[in-house]
């Protein structure tokens, strides 16, 4: 059994990732400061849990809980391309000087390897899809200029270390625990509370545009494959399904699972947004033996009943 240390771990990607690697019977290290993360999300039984209130900023506090570490799924981070555009400097300190210390921390207490959640917003708007890991970047967003600079740095760690590192480029990522409560959270997370609440969801632009939503039991599978596979330190995969939704879509999904007839408001469309989003993941599937365990509609149904039997922690605001 492995120690394994999740920054972030008490997040919504983290904590899913947390239960898993209990379930797997290793011992977990959580580093969390609770800016975005929150200790209900962690799991009833903690007895295989080490919990550590720190900032992945302050390298010092970071260094001697990572010793001993055998493996680093590197989830902290300040999401949300909205927030990075109304704060780029709290998003770069988090996202990119947070991410430098957990390669460093990790470096020195000699990690077998570092899992790094990178993000599909480093394609931008390039107009050909499906996108392929080959197409250069293009970043809209300070968001996806941090999660592409931590892609950089941990294959460079790779080259110049020989700290073994992955990036996972994860496609918009739902599922129970996404906090729907700030106007910075996942968009489906937004739209089922404000049906479970008869409120109209809003819709920034036409809802013509789409995403490739990627159920969070797929995203932590891909984190396990990424630990354990030969020969891909310093690369960087699309985690994704393969399939791609507009809003107007999903929400229709939504309402039909619910059934509910809300009218959503259009509202004007969010600087550093982009159009559309499909993943291509033959890469993850020939190198991780990738593949998507939980579909689409069934990945809604699941978030949808949790939010149902968990609205009542969400309070509205
Ligand atoms: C980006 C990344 C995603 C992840 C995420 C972290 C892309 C394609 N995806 O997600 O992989 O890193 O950032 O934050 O870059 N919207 C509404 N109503 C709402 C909320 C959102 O219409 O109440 C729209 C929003 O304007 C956007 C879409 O829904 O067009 C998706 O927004 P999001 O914040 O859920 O995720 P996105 O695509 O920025």
């Amino acid at each position: 059994m492995a120690i394994c240390l999740v920054t972030g771990g008490a997040g919504f990607i983290g904590s899913a990732l947390v239960r898993e690697l209990v379930l797997r019977g290793h011992s977990v290290r959580i580093v969390d400061n609770f800016l975005t993360g929150c200790r209900d999300n962690l799991p009833p039984d903690v007895s295989n849990i080490e919990l550590f209130e720190a900032d992945i900023r302050d390298l010092k506090r970071l260094q001697p809980i990572f010793h001993g570490v055998d493996y680093v799924f590197h989830h902290a981070a300040i999401p949300s391309v909205p927030r990075s555009v109304e704060d780029p400097e709290t998003s770069n300190a988090v996202n990119i000087d947070g991410t430098l210390n957990v390669l460093l921390a990790s470096r020195d207490a000699k990690v077998k390897r570092v899992i790094y959640a990178a993000s599909s917003s480093a394609y931008g708007d390039t107009p050909t899809l499906p996108k392929l890991e080959s197409m250069p970047p293009n970043p809209l967003s300070p968001y996806a200029v941090n999660k592409l600079t931590g892609e950089f740095y941990a294959s460079v760690f790779a080259k110049v270390y020989g700290l073994e590192t992955v990036s996972l480029r994860y496609f918009n990522i739902f599922g129970p625990r996404q906090d729907p409560n700030s106007p910075y959270s996942g968009v489906l997370s937004r739209f089922i509370t404000s049906l479970l609440r008869s409120q109209p969801p809003t819709i920034y632009g036409n809802g013509e545009q789409s995403r490739d939503f990627t159920y969070v039991d797929n995203a932590v599978h891909a984190c396990m494959l990424a630990s354990e596979a030969p020969n891909v330190s310093g690369k960087v995969f699309n985690i994704a399904m393969g399939a791609s939704h507009t809003l107007n879509q999903v929400l229709d999904f939504l309402q039909n699972i619910l059934g509910t007839k809300v009218k959503p408001i259009y509202a004007d469309p969010r600087a550093g947004d982009i159009r559309d989003s499909l993943a291509d993941i033959e890469l993850a599937r020939k190198s991780l033996a990738y593949e998507p365990q939980i579909a689409f509609e069934e990945g809604l149904r699941r978030t949808v009943q949790w939010y149902k039997e968990n609205l009542g922690r969400h309070a509205a605001n």
